[in-house]
């Protein structure tokens, strides 16, 4: 095991019985901490829940039956795991001003599954933005189930602003009168203008959904505005800025609920993970404090630094920069492929992905972008400061070394990274 350690605080008190119990799976747990711990953390999705969150997910919840809902449960034994989801409904009522919370979802797919169980059948049209412009799979890509099951029509970004087009999005639209228009997605720097895509929804009768997973975290921290108001239903994951457990939920209108409650269980799950409820419930409450809402301005700052920082340096951002917690850059310009750059990367000690950009010639597992997101080193505790010296090494990784861990640039670059996470560890009470 090369990190150190406390197996009486590092996942739960169980884990030292683990090491005993089960060398081979304790090492593999401490040596993915020690990854997470020795490379910057770039991945726009991810971030390091609070040990809380680990330790309500260690917990023995995760052997509770619990199908239904509280207080109209299929199995015995539920008045604890009830009191548990009914506190997180609350919480997550309380967080984002909804009229109705459904936390039961296991991941963002199942979520979305959900929302499309309950609002539409096999055969009928569905709009979102295509995933290579910034959506998601489940918006109705073509080996989704979502692209199976569902006539699907997707909007774009315009060529010349790469913001989202919204007279497309109106005229498709009204020429395909979809039953769900999906505002939302993966590889979106910019904030959305929900605004518009209500009234469109309300000029051809479509519900209106935002799978605001990407960003639910920064409207949380109240320094994006909410779609919670706006939208008919707003699905969303907990793992990524909020910073909770892996995992999903979906919030809506008083009017939708028993529709969204059915849709996620019968129709798409079975027994809620109870271990996630209550991991759910401890992030939701993490989120209502003002040190939430710090970090999450810290996250849209830091981000705003680390775009303009790569701009500078010759890694242009798709928009020009960012509104949220995740730039795109297209790597052209330096003459790098994505799948290059993420190597590269990998190699320095400093984990990205390769994306696609709008308008790309190349295929996705090439790409001529890179993502970058700041919520974890938000959460180690850097700030625009560091910003400047993240792109550096980003733009020397990408520029002047061949993806091998051999090459002098890459440990130099290495050697840097080790330095800045010693200023700014992760996990540093683990
Ligand atoms: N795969 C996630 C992401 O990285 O954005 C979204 O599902």
């Amino acid at each position: 095991m090369s990190t150190q350690v406390n197996p009486d605080t590092y996942y739960g008190p169980s884990f030292g019985a683990l090491v005993e119990s089960d060398p081979q799976i304790a090492e593999l747990l401490v040596s993915e901490l020690d990854r997470q711990r020795s490379g910057l953390q770039l991945i726009a999705s991810e971030n390091q829940t609070s040990p809380s969150v680990l330790a309500a997910l260690g917990s023995t919840l995760s052997n509770k039956y619990a199908e239904g809902y509280p207080d109209k449960r299929y199995y015995g034994g539920c008045a604890e795991v009830d009191k548990v989801e009914k506190l997180a409904i609350e919480r997550a009522k309380t967080l984002f001003g909804a009229e109705h919370a459904n936390v039961q979802p296991h991941s963002g797919a199942s979520a979305n599954q959900a929302v499309y169980g309950a609002f539409a059948k096999p055969g009928d049209t569905i709009m979102g933005m295509s995933l290579d412009h910034g959506g998601h799979l489940t918006h109705g890509f073509k080996v989704s189930f979502s692209g199976k099951w569902f006539n699907a029509v997707h909007y774009g970004v315009s060529q010349e602003t790469e913001h989202i087009d919204y007279d497309q999005v109106r005229a498709l639209a009204l020429e395909h009168r979809p039953k769900l228009i999906i505002a939302g997605g993966s590889a979106i720097p910019r904030a959305i203008d929900f605004a518009a895509f209500r009234a469109i929804a309300d000029e051809v009768g479509a519900i209106f959904w935002v799978d605001a997973a990407h960003f639910i975290g920064l409207v949380a921290g109240k320094v994006l505005e909410s779609p919670v108001d706006l939208a008919d239903v707003v699905s969303f994951t907990t793992h990524k800025v909020l910073r909770g457990p892996r995992g999903g939920a979906i919030v809506c209108k008083a009017e939708h609920a028993a529709k969204i409650d059915r849709a996620v269980f019968p129709m798409m799950q079975g027994g809620p993970l109870m271990h996630a409820v209550a991991a759910k419930a401890v992030n939701f409450a993490e989120c209502a404090t003002p040190g939430y809402q710090a970090y999450a301005r810290s996250v849209i700052e830091n981000s705003q630094a680390l775009a303009a920082g790569l701009a500078e340096r010759g890694l242009r951002p798709i928009t020009g920069g960012t509104d949220t917690h995740l730039s795109l850059h297209d790597l052209r310009g330096v003459g790098v492929t994505g799948a290059d750059a993420e190597l590269r990367c990998d190699a320095a000690g400093i984990v990205l992905n390769k994306n696609t950009i709008p308008f790309d010639p190349e295929k996705p597992n090439v790409a001529s972008g890179v993502r970058v997101g700041t919520p974890s080193l938000t959460t180690q505790g850097m700030g625009v400061d560091q910003m400047d010296q993240v792109a550096d090494l980003i733009h020397r990784a990408v520029t002047q070394t061949d993806g091998s861990a051999d090459n002098a640039t890459a440990q130099a670059i290495r050697g840097e990274v080790t330095d800045l996470l010693g200023a700014y560890p992760a996990y540093p009470t683990i």
